[in-house]
């Protein structure tokens, strides 16, 4: 991957990819609101940690809000519209989240974004994700919009290879990425999380992933 497209713009815009943009601080303003969303769905569908087909339990801790909701346990990966941990549908996608979607995705040309899956990933200290592609979804034609709250991380964005060099890409507070396109199936994870408190959330990321899913 060459240094061009790493370019920042003058209005804060980073471009990785062809179809690949961090809009700096674009849900900073909107965070309050956001987190307070998040709290709300939480006490319905609480954050847990999901066990992998493989037997593992993932170090990241998930829940979900709108029609379908990401899951993954010994059987597979799948989107499901029922949280397996209460046997009710997951909660609605409150407005401020699936606006800020729409806005997000809609900055960067892809004009009538309707997600109807919103995963909410924690990371505390140390939590990692490693390098995966999302496939799971039925409609790669749509973008994914990724909103970051709380503590910095390093996102690692690669390529069409599990074994391409990855870019780190250090995502902060309010930072939403954009993704579809030629840039939709790239492998990506994030490093282990390093402890520097954030005034709002102290010891914790948030990050809500917008995907059409259905
Ligand atoms: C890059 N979450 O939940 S959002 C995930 O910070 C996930 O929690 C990360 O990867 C997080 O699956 C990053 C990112 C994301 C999603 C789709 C992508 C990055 C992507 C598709 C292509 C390239
Ligand atoms: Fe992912």
């Amino acid at each position: 991957m060459t240094q061009d497209l790493f370019d920042t713009h003058e209005d804060g815009r980073l471009r990785l990819g062809d179809q690949a943009f961090v809009l700096r601080g674009l849900a900073r303003d909107r965070a309050g609101a956001l987190l307070e969303a998040v709290a709300t769905v939480a006490r319905c569908a609480p954050l847990r940690r999901m066990q992998t087909p493989g037997g593992y339990t993932m170090s990241v801790a998930m829940t979900n809000c709108g029609v379908l909701g990401w899951t993954s346990d010994r059987r597979g990966y799948r989107y499901a519209p029922v949280d397996p941990l209460s046997g009710q549908p997951w909660p609605p996608m409150p407005p401020p989240l699936r606006r800020l979607a729409a806005d997000a995705a809609a900055a960067r040309g892809f004009a009538g974004f309707e997600p109807d899956a919103c995963l909410i990933n924690e990371y505390r200290p140390g939590t990692r994700l490693a390098l995966h592609q999302d496939r799971d979804e039925r409609d790669f034609a749509a973008p994914i919009v990724s909103v970051s709250l709380g503590m910095d991380a390093v996102f690692l964005f690669g390529g069409h290879a599990r074994g391409d060099r990855a870019m780190p890409v250090p995502l902060t507070h309010g930072d939403v990425v954009v993704w579809g396109g030629v840039d939709r199936l790239r492998f990506h994870g994030v490093r282990p999380l390093r402890d520097i408190p954030h005034p709002l959330l102290g010891s914790r990321r948030i990050n809500l992933t917008f995907r059409k899913a259905g």
